[in-house]
């Protein structure tokens, strides 16, 4: 018998988010961004990002679920949404 569905189940990962313990609020979230953003293009690559989280880096293959567009850059709202709580990544 050949299986029509796949066993494995898709993870609500949009739901998650990575904590990090000095990304607390925007402004913590804006000093890390822009401060890895060298090129100030509005994106950062994973090695830039590792290159300020230092030892609180999640893992790459984790970190490609938020990768919302798979380009493999991430923009500042993508990142946003994977470290801080809703509540504190509303646009005003
Ligand atoms: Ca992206």
């Amino acid at each position: 018998m050949v299986p029509i569905f796949s066993k494995e189940k898709e993870e609500p990962i949009e739901q998650h988010r990575i904590p990090i313990s000095f990304l607390k609020t925007r402004a913590d979230f804006q000093v890390f961004f822009y401060g890895a953003d060298k090129d100030a293009d509005g994106y950062i690559t994973y090695e830039e990002i590792k290159n300020v989280l230092g030892k609180e880096t999640p893992s790459e293959q984790l970190l490609q679920h938020f990768d919302t567009d798979q380009d493999t850059m991430y923009s500042y709202t993508e990142l946003m949404r994977t470290f801080l709580p809703k509540e504190k990544y509303s646009i005003d």
